[in-house]
């Protein structure tokens, strides 16, 4: 079935279509059942349907209802005989409940006889907006906040709302609207002057089954208290923090808890003030607990000013090497937070050995759905793909990522990629990264092919013709940037600050840390047990696997080890020849997904056909710079040349 006549890029994944169905329902909802339930349930319906799928005298029926057996987020949906059955195990459960019937419904995957059951893996799904209050998005592609504009919360409920119901539809339950990096302006968000206006934007999000949170500033207590430290050790200072704490909840009694962070890229935070992170935590979490509120600390902490002259110091085993020593020092309301690569947000890393190694401490995996360094939603990057690889890296001999969610890592969080922009995202393919998010962090255990189908047919329809060639766009839409950008998980050859584009020694001689030492021979840092010993923080079973050059996955060789260029790889080819292939076909990638894109001319909607093509071409240029100036990088510095023959530049 084609696009709704009714598709606007602003609707995302809840888009009307023109389904048949075969007869018409009516609306049964028991009076526990919220609102907003039986009115998605109501218009989701008509959205698919057309407005005739109701008649008070239908035979059938749709019935709404709680059943407290379920658990507490989680719903059944029956299609029976009689008509379909929506059981939630709470207000919350319902609402995911119609969303699920939606999705069933709108994917073509709920005839009659099907019972499906679903509950969220982790009781916490966090989206971070990274808004500033001035109205502008650290790492935003989209536009403007949807939140914030001169320095205050100034935002549009309507708006606001279908943010809410987009982040609900996916299973989003918690949404910091800060960016972590607090400024003063942002940390007056717990000012009583702010406070009331932090309370609509609540009330917006409630009845969506949406908590909010607030990053925070660790300096609080001498910003907005007039204290003369912040010293979490200080009786006056956690006062003070008990006492803002107290006002918060009562402004919103449902508040999610703060979001810190401290001593990372220039913040402050108890190191500086000779205290541990667990003295810093547990102090603002002391203040939460009486109302069942949490801290979300995160681990994003390393020596920004490093100098590329010191090669004893490797900004990966910071994380690990500061909080695993912390373990079990932590208040059981204080969360982790751990990007998932040791790095931050690269193209290819390993995970960081540090979720999961912390056996008495709360944990939450977090993960970057905004695209500062896959392609600032320009370039297309399906970040399922990678998000599919992040759930089943291995922890230990037995156990991936995946296995350890809803367990030890009780809450997964992402950094938005929303903004103002009327489709949201920027690239409106895009829109499918917050989609895939939501979905995973609800099941870590759905395909990224599942997903992306999903979000193809719900948006776009399910027209066999579309669906088969976007889905093939978007799988092979990771392994294409991957390609041209820079090779086998070396990573970090951007531009400096603004991460877009290739600069091969952008951040080589500066003080961040992340070095590739390339030289005519070789390329890449030591990180195993024989170099700067990282790979030994892993359990030994993965210790030994990233150790040997033989063992070590070949997608992440230049992130464990310094090879030289004549390396012969599985592929029979040398390091360099690799180089130089995929940075070829790379740009041939893209080439392809242009030519499938023009064949759907007739079959998208016009707006979305032609801004998406725009974009293409943009990451076609892209492209093409990335090969130009990663493989003339190379080929200077060994004078070797290409086996193809193909144009390398000087
Ligand atoms: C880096 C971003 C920076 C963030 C930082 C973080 O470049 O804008 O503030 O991560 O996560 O990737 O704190």
């Amino acid at each position: 079935m084609g696009i709704g006549q009714e598709y606007r890029e602003y609707n995302a994944w809840l888009q009307p279509h023109s389904y048949r169905f075969k007869e018409p329902f009516r609306l049964n909802t028991s009076p526990e059942v919220p609102m907003v339930a039986r009115d998605e349930c109501k218009a989701g319906m008509e959205r698919l349907f057309g407005s005739g799928i109701w008649q008070e005298d239908a035979k059938k029926s749709v019935t709404l209802h709680i059943n407290s057996q379920l658990p507490a987020e989680g719903y059944r949906l029956t299609n029976g005989s009689n008509g379909i059955a929506v059981e939630g195990g709470s207000q919350n459960g319902i609402l995911y409940g119609v969303f699920g019937l939606l999705r069933a419904l709108g994917i073509g995957q709920f005839d009659e006889g099907t019972v499906a059951e679903s509950a969220p893996a982790v009781e916490r799904r966090v989206i971070n907006q990274w808004d500033r209050a001035d109205g502008t998005v650290e790492r935003g592609y989209a536009g403007n906040s949807i939140f914030f504009k001169d320095d205050r919360l100034d935002f549009n409920p309507e708006r606001i709302r279908d943010y809410a119901r987009l982040l609900a539809s996916i299973g989003i339950n918690v949404i910091a609207i800060n960016n972590v990096n607090v400024t003063e302006s942002s940390a007056r968000l717990l000012t009583a002057e702010a406070l009331p206006k932090v309370a609509e934007l609540a009330d917006i999000f409630r009845p969506y089954g949406i908590r909010l949170a607030l990053s925070v500033h660790f300096e609080s207590p001498v910003l907005l208290g007039g204290l003369q430290t912040s010293d979490p050790l200080d009786k006056r200072v956690a006062a003070w923090w008990n006492a803002k704490t107290q006002e918060i909840y009562q402004a919103i009694p449902d508040f999610s808890g703060y979001l810190m962070k401290a001593d990372s890229e220039f913040r402050g935070g108890p190191a500086s003030l000779g205290r541990t992170q667990a003295d810093g935590a547990n102090m603002l979490a002391r203040a939460v607990a009486p109302f069942g509120g949490v801290v979300y600390w995160r681990c994003f902490i390393y020596n920004c000013m490093q100098d590329w002259r010191d090669t004893d110091t490797d900004r990966p085993k910071a994380a690990y090497d500061l909080f695993k020593p912390q373990d079990g020092l932590f208040e059981k309301n204080v969360i982790l937070q751990v990007k998932n690569g040791p790095s931050d947000f690269q193209v290819r890393e390993p995970n960081s050995p540090l979720l999961g190694a912390m056996k008495h401490t709360r944990e939450a995996l977090e993960l970057q759905i905004t695209q500062e360094y896959t392609g600032h939603q320009i370039d297309l990057y399906n970040l399922a793909v990678q998000w599919e690889e992040v759930f089943s890296f291995p922890v230990n001999r037995n156990q991936v990522l995946r296995d350890l969610i809803g367990n030890e890592i009780d809450t997964v969080a992402a950094v938005s990629n929303v903004g103002d922009d009327e489709n949201w995202t920027g690239h409106t393919l895009a829109q499918a990264n917050l989609y895939s998010f939501g979905r995973l962090a609800w099941n870590p255990r759905l395909t990224a092919r599942e997903i992306t189908d999903e979000w193809i047919k719900l948006t776009f329809g399910t027209e066999p013709e579309v669906v088969e060639k976007l889905t093939d766009i978007m799988m092979s839409s990771r392994g294409a940037y991957e390609k041209y950008n820079a090779p086998l998980g070396i990573g970090w050859m951007v531009n400096i600050n603004l991460h877009y584009g290739p600069s091969p020694d952008g951040y080589e001689f500066m003080k961040w840390g992340t070095y590739h030492r390339a030289n005519r021979v070789a390329i890449g840092v030591d990180r195993t047990s024989r170099g700067t010993g990282f790979t030994k923080q892993y359990d030994p079973y993965l210790t030994e696997i990233f150790d040997s050059r033989e063992t070590c996955p070949e997608e992440l060789l230049l992130y464990f080890h310094r090879l030289p260029y004549t390396y012969v790889l599985k592929s029979g080819k040398t390091l360099l020849q690799h180089i130089y292939d995929t940075h070829f076909e790379g740009v041939q990638e893209v080439e392809r997904f242009i030519a499938l894109w023009e064949t759907l001319k007739a079959k998208l909607p016009g707006t979305t056909f032609v801004s998406v093509k725009q974009r293409l071409l943009k990451q076609l240029e892209n492209a093409e710079e990335w090969r130009d100036v990663i493989n003339t990088f190379f080929y200077r510095l060994t004078g070797t040349t290409d086996e193809k023959g193909r144009k390398i530049y000087e």
